[in-house]
């Protein structure tokens, strides 16, 4: 029997990945590109720093800068997503989130937070979720982005919890395949043909069938 949920933040609890979008538009815009919703699937997930050099790339700018000028650009986006965050609130979370968390807890099943952003923890506090979770791991707390499975096995391990026992909730490739690599369940939170990692696929948390998994 499973009997801990580590759940993805951006894209799966909180609607915020469209603020990320944002964010990274206004830079490739003031760098000269089109940054397109298309382009976007690439950096879900994806570390702060690879977002950014798959970006330059597809502006075809790759080896346009140096380190400390994409530290400030980087620094540049982050200012602005931050911006966008600090007020938001519960109408954020996404359908069949907070019913989810709920059911989970009743259930006594230990809940992870499974996230590649550093900005994860005022996200959870604005949206007034922090108290379900039993073990946060963010940007933070890990040296290796997903695809590693660091931010997944460091939350399994800190509850005492065998990767198997786990199911985690992604609406990334990256994160998929390191829930995969961990050998966990990796359910996909987003459209199937994105989500070409996933052991099964939910368009949304509220279509997530609960006892059949835990
Ligand atoms: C999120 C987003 C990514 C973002 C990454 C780092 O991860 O999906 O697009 O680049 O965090 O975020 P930050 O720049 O805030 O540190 P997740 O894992 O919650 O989906
Ligand atoms: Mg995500």
């Amino acid at each position: 029997p499973n009997k801990c949920a580590i759940f993805d933040l951006d894209g799966v609890l909180v609607d915020t990945a469209k603020y990320h979008y944002l964010a990274w538009k206004e830079l490739a815009e003031k760098l000269g590109f089109e940054f397109t919703l298309e382009h976007n699937e690439m950096l879900k997930g994806v570390s702060r720093m690879t977002s950014l050099d798959i970006l330059l790339d597809v502006g075809n700018m790759k080896d346009s800068f140096t380190e400390e000028e994409k530290v400030k650009m980087a620094t540049e986006k982050n200012n602005r997503y931050v911006e966008y965050i600090s007020n938001i609130d519960e109408s954020e979370i996404l359908d069949g989130a907070l019913s989810l968390l709920q059911e989970l807890k009743n259930k006594g099943i230990k809940i992870a937070l499974g996230s590649a952003s550093k900005n994860a923890q005022i996200i959870l506090k604005n949206v007034g979720i922090k108290s379900y979770f039993d073990v946060i791991v963010d940007g933070n707390s890990v040296s290796k982005a997903k695809p590693d499975p660091e931010v997944f096995t460091l939350g399994a391990d800190t509850l005492g919890v065998s990767y198997e026992e786990c199911v985690v909730f992604e609406d990334s490739q990256a994160g998929l395949e390191a829930a995969k690599i961990a050998g966990m369940l990796a359910i996909g939170v987003g459209q199937e043909k994105d989500l070409t990692k996933a052991d099964v696929v939910y368009s949304s948390l509220e279509d997530f069938d609960i006892e059949r998994y835990f």
